[in-house]
């Protein structure tokens, strides 16, 4: 590969074929519910009932032995594993596939499903179980403390100084599985091409920031992607 500075950005699409349902695809609602209505912190301070259901059938989902990495996972893992250069993965996914796969250097841009925070402390706690409203959280001993450690419309999305600074140094640039409906993940692909890189969009079709990619391969993430890191 003549690149020595990669960052990739992944979306729900690329866990489509593990099983794993997109957002905007077919209906796109869960409980006849729009992902707005149980996906912002006004929905959880509403609801919160509802809002941790949704997570613990998304948890227990992922959680089910059906459920593993495709060969996009794992052909990401392996890029990274004989890349020289520097390799960074952003995923906006919260399902740990990448992971499972073998991916090391990866940011979960909209946090992770396996992991609860307590909204006093900030601080994480790795979960498998349901979690219940009245659960009480380790650190701060009350109840009704704890919530799924994911980021949420109008709530800041983590680590992005890292993901700008890799951004602004980057030589190739691959959004993978994504509408480009969700900012600031979707603006990602302006940044990577103001610092001169070369941009690939792989996803099934074409998506709402398509039109900025300089390189566009369309098909199932299982398919496009392996044949891209060949
Ligand atoms: C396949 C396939 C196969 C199918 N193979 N492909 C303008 C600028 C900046 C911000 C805003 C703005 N306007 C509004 C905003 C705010 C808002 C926003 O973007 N709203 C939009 C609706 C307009 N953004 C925010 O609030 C974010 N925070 C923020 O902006 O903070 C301020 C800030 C300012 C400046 C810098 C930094 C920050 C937070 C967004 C949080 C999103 N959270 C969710 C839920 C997370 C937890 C959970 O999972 O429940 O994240 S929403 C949901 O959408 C989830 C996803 O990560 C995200 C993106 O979805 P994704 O991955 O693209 O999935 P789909 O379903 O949309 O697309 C799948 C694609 O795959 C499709 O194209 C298919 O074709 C394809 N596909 N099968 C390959 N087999």
């Amino acid at each position: 590969m003549k690149y020595s500075r990669i960052v990739i950005l992944t979306g729900a699409g690329i866990s489509a074929e593990s099983g794993i349902r997109t957002f905007r695809g077919a209906d796109g609602l869960w409980e006849n519910h729009r992902l707005e209505e149980v996906a912002t912190p006004e929905a959880f301070a509403k609801n919160p009932q509802l809002v941790q259901r949704f997570y613990n059938e998304r948890r227990r989902q992922l959680l089910s032995p059906e459920i593993t990495p495709n060969a996009a996972h794992r052909a990401l893992a392996q890029l990274e594993k004989h890349f020289p250069g520097d390799f960074l993965l952003v995923t906006q996914n919260i399902d740990d596939l990448h992971e499972c796969a073998g991916s090391r250097n990866l940011i979960h841009m909209h946090g992770e499903l396996l992991k609860a925070r307590c909204a006093i402390s900030g601080q994480c706690f790795s979960i498998r179980e349901d979690l219940h409203v009245e659960a009480v959280c380790p650190c701060c001993k009350r109840s009704g403390t704890l919530r799924p450690h994911v980021v949420w419309f109008g709530e800041m999305p983590l680590e992005m100084e890292r993901i700008y600074s890799a951004l602004a140094d980057c030589d190739l640039f691959v959004s993978i599985g994504t509408s480009g409906n969700v900012y600031p993940a979707a603006g990602f692909v302006e940044c990577a091409n103001r610092a001169g890189a070369h941009s690939v969009e792989l996803n099934l079709e074409r998506s709402s920031v398509g039109d900025a990619f300089a390189e566009h391969r369309h098909g199932p993430a299982s398919q496009v992607v392996t044949e891209f890191v060949r």
